[in-house]
């Protein structure tokens, strides 16, 4: 039955002028072009493994630091407190540092050079950091053009909390006037961390910091050695790429705030001006973009220091003395 109405409908096909080929007899098509072409030959990722620091020399240097840089108490008994809170939570917020004329008389001295910094009009000796993209604009020696601003970095307190923290090695690093006042994306919005070792920087808010113009994110108690922190803090301390801004792997991250690091928790350091901000920046943290307004702080860095800066960047990267 099939094979009559085939042939029919070849008849009606070959009389309608079609050319009828056997199937066995059409060419064979040609090969399918691939979808997706093959990637180029790339200069190979190298592996984190490559390193000639093995994790297991990695974990005992992370030993040898905690036995080494353990933390001493104040000498000033009233900053201990300082020193407890960073080593718990990471971070200690220290309303009225100043009093409110002194922090007024350090905006108002502070504030001409920051925006002189930003046009790009100051003309100084002085380094000035102006990274025009994100928005972000430092001042080093700010004191030495706005003298209001010295008593910051020469106070006893800070000082004492430092040593005591960075049990008796801390070093100045760098100190600057920090100005933000554009809703940039600031490369630091994303959560870091600075260091696989102990830090300590201090900010002194000198205008009010509300949501909207950029305080710090800080993860409370991220500070702490953990096992969470053993994969991100050996890419930081071999200083892998991978590493040196301080990344922690989106899978990694989301476990932070539930199980055993149920207490590792977001906290915006929002504060009013003359606050003064103490927090351990080897915790995780992230600026924020202003949204109003605009961002002055002063800022004081420090480091431990162990015959070089103990950081793993700075230690290759950065003079001994630092940028002071
Ligand atoms: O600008 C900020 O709020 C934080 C910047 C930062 O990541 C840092 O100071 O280490
Ligand atoms: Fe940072």
């Amino acid at each position: 039955m099939l094979s009559v109405i085939k042939r029919s409908i070849l008849a009606m096909a070959r009389s309608a002028g079609y050319e009828i080929v056997r199937k066995d007899a059409l060419p064979t098509a040609p090969a399918a072009a691939p979808m997706i072409a093959p990637l180029a030959p790339t200069r190979p990722i190298s592996p984190i493994f490559e390193s000639e620091i093995d994790i297991g020399e990695f974990d005992a240097a992370m030993a040898e630091y905690e036995r080494k840089f353990v933390p001493q108490r104040a000498t000033d008994p009233g900053n201990q407190w300082i020193v407890d809170a960073l080593t718990t939570e990471g971070f200690c917020m220290v309303p009225d540092f100043f009093p409110p004329e002194e922090i007024k008389a350090m905006h108002d001295e502070g504030v001409g050079f920051a925006v002189a910094c930003a046009n790009g009009t100051l003309v100084s000796d002085v380094r000035q950091q102006r990274y025009l993209e994100d928005g972000v604009f430092r001042l080093h020696k700010v004191e030495s053009l706005a003298p209001t601003t010295a008593p910051f970095y020469s106070d006893a307190r800070i000082a004492d909390v430092a040593q005591a923290y960075l049990a008796g090695h801390a070093r100045r690093m760098e100190k600057y006037l920090d100005y933000k006042f554009e809703p940039r994306p600031d490369g630091n919005i994303f959560q870091h961390f600075d260091n696989c070792y102990r830090m300590l920087k201090v900010y002194l808010y000198l205008v009010d910091l509300e949501e909207e113009n950029a305080p710090t994110n800080f993860w409370r108690r991220s500070q702490q050695r953990r096992p969470w922190r053993r994969l991100p803090d050996y890419v930081k301390y071999i200083d892998h790429a991978y590493g040196q801004f301080g990344f922690v792997p989106g899978p990694i991250f989301d476990e932070l705030g539930k199980g055993e690091n149920a207490d590792i928790e977001r906290v915006v350091c929002a504060g009013k001006a003359g606050t003064a901000l103490f927090f351990d920046s080897s915790g995780l943290h992230a600026a924020s973009i202003p949204r109003s307004s605009y961002r002055l702080a002063l800022v004081d860095n420090w480091m431990t220091f162990d015959g070089g800066w103990v950081h793993p960047w700075h230690r290759k990267h950065s003079p001994p003395e630092g940028y002071i």
